[in-house]
């Protein structure tokens, strides 16, 4: 049977399959079943859908010989699965009626399913959106990563302050993977390397056991499913039978401690590099698995291995995979008897490596000392690239420099292609991280700007607005997004503008009520909705937003009866537990937020909200509920965003600066639709350069200098005056970020936001314009061009 001509599915027989899991699967009596066991029952009627095309995609790839891809990323930030499956299979409304049937809302059920958090942020969803268009393109592709005990932390508030618990998605059952006992490769550490008839011995000092996890990702309409691969780490031997005989209990569990501690936790950063022996752990873990299994794939079908190249396309997401570079190297020479020179031109003919960051301090690197420790055999074969590199080139970029090994060098130097994220990043690259690279490689370095799946970012988690544009335009956006440009021809029409604003009105009702149930807070929904959602970060400029909320507040008190437009200020976002400052931004955020919101006299005008935990379901409530979209970082800092793409397409304008993908969200959905305002890249590097830079702005800032005046008194933070003064004393005296030259800018453009949006059918048309502007934003034509311009595959369907 292939995928297409499978039998479609009913309410009926879902509803009898449900059943017949609840018995047979979970063996419970339907009038015992908790929301547990009627989720688990409902996701395993589903998975068993998505079987039969995840074998036809793989027999079809296996008999057509067909190239595959390797996308490699330590992160896979997936969310929920029942909803993706559903909408990807068409099988939404039959799932609601067989639920109901059942007694069950399925609505309420979805939501019991736990987020699988496998990834930090930008980087991770980017992963989740590429498998999705890689399985609706029905390109041969296999997603290889971690399965971490503990995703992503949870966050709590107490007392404004963020804390943080471990997280726990693997507590419950996760229905959707296979487990693959057979599939297991041992992963070595340590040791040292011994020279023996010409050829270098690697004898490490421990192994662990790295075990599959496969869980099949559908595409659109069932057509096509790809593998997503994770790793987990298990002990060679389950325990030490020596230590426990000699009566050493604690010892004997040793090999078991060791193995499961480099799968446990997700590490909770993606942008500040934090040189822990067990990432790097982590990281050799995943890739040498990874690239062990596609070896042994590529063999088996009976290939050979200077062949490989044409059969292979291993893309690494950041330098996190990076030793993929070194670790087919050594396979090639060790294992296949390559030369140095034939190993090192065959793995870089697989490997292509994408850049997200340009922030020096997320840019890997590792002591050497430490490294050789290690991964003794791999130090060597960087020596090896290193001087083949040296030589060929002239360059005189090395690799290991200073005592440290540098993961971003290496890739590169290992990759056929280096790519960024957006046009302006990719710029940048090769301006400033990789200038000297790129002049020794010039065709080496190109740009896929980013882009998001449109079936989860706006089929999914916006039906209302789904309905809409169908009803308008019909149903061929669903799988060509640039589609949304015949909105266009919509944007002035009356009926259309106020069907549009219904639709945006059902999502922030929804919202509302789902803040209400959760927090018991209350939401003007006839307010403006100002969103910004993201991780904290210093160059995000959260307390941008913050002090500008303070400033709004100021004027309002001065000037209460002026003609105020209200304002709902909404955050989101974690920062990593070790970044002092990001939690001094969300302390601040939460203590302004108490103070505002029980303020009498703005309180209809006014009101900042910021939900605690922050993930992919709850963005899936926020995004489409969004009024206006916060995309304020500092110029050149942020290397594309998605969370702007996924907020504009669903109808919210963004407030702006010229950075990442806001420079090309912009060029597509019009200026005229686009609140810009702030340095640009070149000027902020500029004003870097002028002494005295952000104390002088602040200053000759009456409405800044009397907000920082507010918090540095503790009108915030119930008189104490040094609560904030690690943000203030930064402000004042650094200010990297530029947040001081940005402001009076940024609090001016948002009063012309405040005036636009009484504009009730120009701020409708600027709205309907972003979401009819932002098709070519789609992963799937991101994919494409990787596919294209990177990888040399297509669709095989
Ligand atoms: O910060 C970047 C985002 O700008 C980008 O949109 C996203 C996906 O490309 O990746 C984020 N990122 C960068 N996540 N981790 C890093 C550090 O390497």
């Amino acid at each position: 049977m292939t995928a297409q001509n499978q039998t479609p599915v009913t309410a009926e027989s879902l509803q009898s399959e449900i059943t017949r899991h609840l018995k047979l699967s979970l063996g419970k009596d339907p009038k015992h079943a908790s929301l547990y066991d009627w989720r688990m029952s409902l996701s395993l009627a589903l998975r068993d859908q998505v079987v039969e095309p995840w074998f036809a995609s793989t027999r079809q790839t296996y008999e057509g010989k067909h190239k595959r891809v390797y996308y490699l990323s330590m992160e896979f930030l997936i969310g929920r699965l029942i909803e993706d499956v559903t909408i990807n299979l068409d099988v939404e409304g039959v799932a609601v009626e067989a639920m109901s049937a059942l007694g069950q809302d399925y609505y309420t059920v979805v939501a019991n399913e736990p987020d699988a958090a496998l990834g930090n942020g930008g980087l991770g969803r980017l992963a989740a959106c590429f498998m999705d268009s890689l399985a609706t393109l029905a390109i041969p592709a296999y997603g290889y990563g971690i399965r971490y005990e503990h995703g992503l932390f949870e966050q709590h508030f107490e007392n404004g302050q963020q804390t943080e618990t471990a997280e726990g998605w693997l507590a419950q059952r996760h229905v959707w993977e296979f487990e693959r006992p057979e599939v297991a490769y041992n992963i070595h550490f340590g040791g040292y390397v011994s020279d023996e008839g010409g050829k270098a011995h690697w004898h490490p000092a421990e192994t662990v056991l790295a075990s599959a996890y496969d869980t099949p990702v559908v595409g659109w309409k069932g057509k096509w499913a790809n593998t997503l691969r994770l790793w987990a780490a298990k002990p060679v031997k389950l325990f030490d039978l020596d230590s426990f005989n000699r009566g050493d209990y604690v010892g004997a569990n040793a090999p078991e401690r060791l193995a499961r501690t480099i799968s446990r936790v997700l590490y909770p950063d993606d942008t500040t590099q934090d040189g822990k022996e067990l990432r790097l752990k982590q990281e050799y873990f995943f890739t040498s698995a990874s690239i062990k299994d596609l070896l042994r794939r590529f063999l088996s079908e009976g290939n050979k291995i200077e062949d490989l190249p044409n059969h292979v396309a291993i893309q690494l997401n950041d330098t996190h995979p990076a030793i993929a570079g070194p670790e087919l190297v050594r396979l090639l020479i060790d294992k296949h008897d390559l030369s140095e020179e034939a190993a090192i031109d065959t793995a870089r003919q697989c490997l292509a490596y994408t850049n997200h960051t340009l922030l020096p301090e997320a840019l890997e690197s590792w002591p050497e000392d430490l490294f050789a420790r290690i991964l003794p055999r791999h130090h060597r074969i960087i020596q090896m690239i290193q001087e083949r590199h040296l030589q060929q080139t002239g360059s005189h970029v090395r690799i290991i420099e200073h005592g440290n090994v540098k993961m971003g060098e290496l890739a590169f130097v290992m990759a056929h292609h280096v790519n960024g994220v957006s046009a302006l990043h990719s710029e940048l690259v090769k301006e400033t991280v990789f200038s000297d690279l790129h002049a020794a490689y010039p065709d080496r370095i190109l740009n896929q700007t980013n882009g998001i799946t449109p079936r989860r970012w706006l089929y999914s988690c916006n039906p209302a607005l789904r309905g809409l544009i169908n009803d308008t335009i019909g149903t061929a956006w669903h799988t060509d997004l640039e589609q949304l440009q015949d909105l266009n021809a919509h944007l002035d029409d009356a009926s259309f503008q106020q069907a549009f604003r219904a639709a945006k009105a059902t999502n922030k009702d929804r919202m509302a009520k789902w803040l209400k149930d959760r927090n018991g807070i209350t939401l003007d929904t006839s307010a403006m909705f100002d969103i910004q959602i993201k991780r904290i970060h210093e160059y995000k400029r959260q307390h941008m937003n913050i002090l500008e909320t303070i400033a709004l507040w100021n004027e309002i008190r001065d000037n209460p009866t002026a003609n105020w437009t209200p304002r709902v200020k909404i955050f989101g976002g974690k920062a990593a537990p070790g970044y002092a400052l990001a939690k001094s931004i969300i302390h601040l955020i939460n203590d302004v937020a108490a103070t505002i919101n029980n303020d009498p006299v703005t309180k209809d005008l006014l009101q900042v909200v910021y939900p605690e935990n922050y993930n992919v379901s709850m963005a899936e409530i926020l995004i489409p509920a969004s009024d206006l979209s916060e995309q304020i970082s500092t110029a050149g800092k942020e290397a594309s965003g998605t969370g702007n793409m996924k907020l504009s397409l669903n109808g919210s304008p963004t407030i702006g600066t010229l950075d990442g993908a806001n420079v090309e969200i912009r060029e597509h959905v019009g200026a005229e639709n686009f609140f810009l305002f702030g340095l640009t890249a070149q000027e902020a590097d500029a004003k870097r350069g002028e002494h005295g830079y952000s104390r002088r702005a602040i200053e000759s800032s009456p409405v800044l200098s009397r907000v920082l005046g507010q918090i540095a008194a503790g009108v915030f933070s119930a008189g104490d005056r040094y609560r904030y003064s690690d943000i203030l004393h930064n402000l004042y005296e650094h200010d990297y970020f530029l947040l001081s030259c940005d402001f009076d800018e940024y609090f001016a453009k948002q009063r012309e936001v405040d005036a636009v949006y009484q504009d009730v059918p120009r701020w409708t048309r600027m709205a309907a314009a972003n979401t009819a502007g932002m098709g070519w934003f789609s992963s799937d034509r991101t994919i494409r061009g990787y596919a294209k311009d990177i990888w040399g595959t297509a669709s095989v369907i």
